[in-house]
């Protein structure tokens, strides 16, 4: 890998609610995620975090760093750098934007692992469940730790058959 791109990826938790937007367009079209993109020239990942949450979704948040992820895709010159953050507030009102669509899902206490949408469980009435069977296929073991304000770092290697992406590896450790 010869070269690196910055992204970033925001989390919001309220209460036991995760913020999640479902992304309308572009790549990762289709799933679920955090809010983030680009990090600019310039910028600090944190300001790009702030920015990009801000556009996607209409909000703000005191985010704070929580993690690390490598990409790497079979047959991409460049690896992947994302700075996850995730924030307990906000302010401003989650808003659709030409990019995502925001939604709350349920959190469970303890694990939301309980709360995994393939199961067909959810902990709070009312909300959806993580959603993880249309998120990234790594999503599901780095949020928890999110959730529970663990510091993580992971990565993950991908094969693109056609126009899909396939998770091949998966690293992950606490930090
Ligand atoms: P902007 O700057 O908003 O146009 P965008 O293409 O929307 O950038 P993003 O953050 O959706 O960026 O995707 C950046 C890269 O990281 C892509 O290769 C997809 C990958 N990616 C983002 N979130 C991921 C996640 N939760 N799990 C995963 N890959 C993710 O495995
Ligand atoms: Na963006
Ligand atoms: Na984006």
């Amino acid at each position: 890998y010869t070269q690196t791109r910055f992204y970033t990826n925001a989390f919001i938790i309220s209460d036991d609610k995760l913020l999640l937007g479902f992304k309308k367009r572009g790549f990762g079209a289709n799933l679920y995620n955090g809010f983030g993109g680009k990090v600019e020239p310039g910028e600090t990942p944190a300001q790009a975090a702030a920015r990009e949450l801000k556009e996607e979704s209409g909000i703000d948040a005191p985010l704070e760093h929580a993690g690390v992820l490598i990409f790497l895709t079979e047959g991409t010159e460049w690896a992947f750098h994302i700075d996850v953050f995730s924030a307990r507030s906000y302010t401003g009102e989650p808003t659709e934007t030409d990019e995502m669509r925001p939604g709350w899902f349920s959190l469970s206490e303890n694990s939301i692992n309980g709360n995994d949408d393939r199961l067909g469980v959810s902990s709070s009435p009312g909300l959806p469940s993580i959603p993880y069977s249309k998120m990234w296929a790594d999503d599901i073991y780095w949020l928890p730790h999110l959730v529970e304000g663990k510091k993580f770092m992971g990565r993950a290697d991908f094969a693109k058959e056609g126009d899909k992406f396939i998770m091949r590896k998966f690293w992950f450790g606490a930090v």
